[in-house]
């Protein structure tokens, strides 16, 4: 095919992913595809603390080079693998065609070892994603990178922009699957609760979490790492990314408040707050203005005490020498909750009762180390069937004592919010369900194909709590699961 046949065929096709989606506007000029190779392998990681130990990269590190692409162009990836397993790469968060949602089983055969798979999608829209292994437990072992999408038009009005991953790590060995570092299972009571003493997974039962021993930003763990170098008077922007496979952060930053402008990647009207809270998946754009020399860390709540745990410097050019100060946790600190923030541009939404309406409950973990929506365990999971053009609700009913931030593949959904008009609601593709909470999220089935929605603690997933999104009638599936 001639290169200018092949550019108007990308142009519509460009156009239409534009007119479905229907919330974003076309893109008028051809799309250019942008080429990234990505080979996964096992590497040595280093976190600056504890020893080296052998984990899995895309190109020799962990995290996975930034990927970066304008919105509208074609981002075209070359996945090499050279694991002893089979892998997948998912775009977490944006809707691409199903064909290349990464997910083994589902979407595509699992590339195996030695293989190749090309993915290739027009990015849109704009804003902060990663990409990880969506293959057993390769998250957690160290595969997966920042992915954004820079706006059509560039978007100025910052001094300086970092990309911070955060990922939790056990500093020992990575606690890859064979590792002795992990929960048994048994949820509530066999894990969390019974820290220390406890005996092997019982027969049978998934693999419960590691007990993570280290938090990293950037594939280090503080004090290890580069510090966030400022001047007097700079306009910071933040795109903080939760890549962890089990852990949630309460993130503030000494000295200053943070103004949360995009959620999802998607823009929200400004506000500022103390804490941000971040589950994994999911990702928050925040800001701040340089008006507080000094020497401060952005850390995590919990996980922020001793040593190892999250946290990076924020360091003013000729600030003192002193060591960074951290955040004061105080009881009456601001949390940026859904329900303060509203998307920056009303967002059309279709009027109406949903089409279809669907309860999740959420339960497990008490008595097993399964983890379950609506009694069932993936892949004897149901199918949500939805057609094109439905407006859908999904109702969550937390009933357990964990949080799961539910993410839906393919899609963005809103989050239901009874303060605000529709138009309003935060578009987003990963919904943190508190404890033995409530929460709606609606979205417009408008991207056909079979589609993965999970919980995004990677231990609660491959313990079953994951089921599809079907578009058109059901069909018997097949080994959904590899
Ligand atoms: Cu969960």
């Amino acid at each position: 095919m001639d290169l200018t046949r092949r550019r108007f065929l990308q142009t519509s096709l460009t156009a239409l992913a534009g007119a479905s989606a229907g919330l974003w506007p076309l893109a008028s000029r051809a799309s250019e595809v942008v080429d990234f190779s990505l080979t996964a392998r096992e590497s040595l990681v280093n976190l600056g603390q504890g020893p080296e130990f052998k984990a899995y990269s895309f190109n020799g590190q962990s995290p996975g080079p930034v990927l970066r692409v304008r919105e509208g162009q074609s981002l075209r990836v070359s996945l090499k693998n050279s694991l002893p397993h089979p892998t997948t790469i998912h775009w977490h968060g944006l809707p691409v065609p199903n064909p290349m949602d990464g997910v083994p089983g589902l979407t595509q055969a699992a590339v195996p070892p030695g293989g190749r798979f090309t993915y290739q999608f027009t990015a849109r829209p704009a804003g902060t994603y990663f990409y990880h292994s969506h293959f057993g437990y390769q998250l957690d072992q160290g595969l997966y990178g920042a992915l954004i999408v820079d706006p059509a038009r560039p978007q100025g009005g910052w001094d300086r922009e970092e990309v911070l991953l955060l990922s939790d790590w056990v500093m020992a060995d990575g606690a890859g699957p064979a590792s002795p570092r992990r929960r048994p299972s048994g949820g509530m009571m066999g894990g969390r609760m019974g820290r220390g003493g406890m005996g092997r997974a019982r027969a049978g039962q998934p693999p419960g979490e590691p007990y993570y021993s280290g938090y990293a930003v950037n594939g280090r763990v503080y004090p290890a790492g580069e510090p966030i170098q400022v001047k007097r008077g700079d306009r910071v922007r933040l795109r903080l990314i939760n890549a962890s496979s089990a852990t949630s952060y309460d993130l503030a930053l000494a000295g200053h408040r943070l103004t949360v402008i995009a959620l999802d990647g998607q823009p929200v009207s400004p506000r500022a707050f103390d804490v941000v809270r971040l589950s994994m998946g999911e990702r928050a754009d925040v800001e701040f203005v340089a008006n507080n020399p000094g020497s401060w860390l952005l850390a995590a709540h919990d996980t922020g005490r001793g040593e190892s745990g999250l946290a990076v410097p924020v360091v003013y050019a000729h600030g003192a020498n002193r060591a960074p100060r951290a955040p004061a946790w105080r009881r009456d600190m601001r949390l940026a909750t859904y329900w303060d923030l509203a998307a920056a541009e009303p967002v059309a939404h279709p009027p109406g009762e949903p089409g279809r309406w669907y309860r999740q409950v959420l339960s497990g973990g008490m008595h097993s180390g399964w983890w379950s929506i609506n009694g069932r365990v993936h892949p004897d999971s149901e199918r949500l069937r939805v057609e094109p053009g439905d407006k859908v609700r999904l109702s969550y009913f937390n009933r357990s004592m964990m949080p799961h931030p539910m993410h839906l593949h393919g899609h963005f959904f809103r989050i239901v919010n009874p303060r605000l008009e529709p138009e309003r609601w935060l578009v987003k593709d990963t919904a943190l369900v508190e404890p033995m909470r409530r929460l709606d999220v609606e979205f417009v089935a408008d991207n056909p194909g079979q589609w993965f929605h999970h919980c995004h603690n990677l231990y609660h997933m491959e313990a079953g709590m994951a089921n599809l999104v079907a578009y058109g009638p059901a069909a018997p599936p097949s080994g959904e699961k590899a």
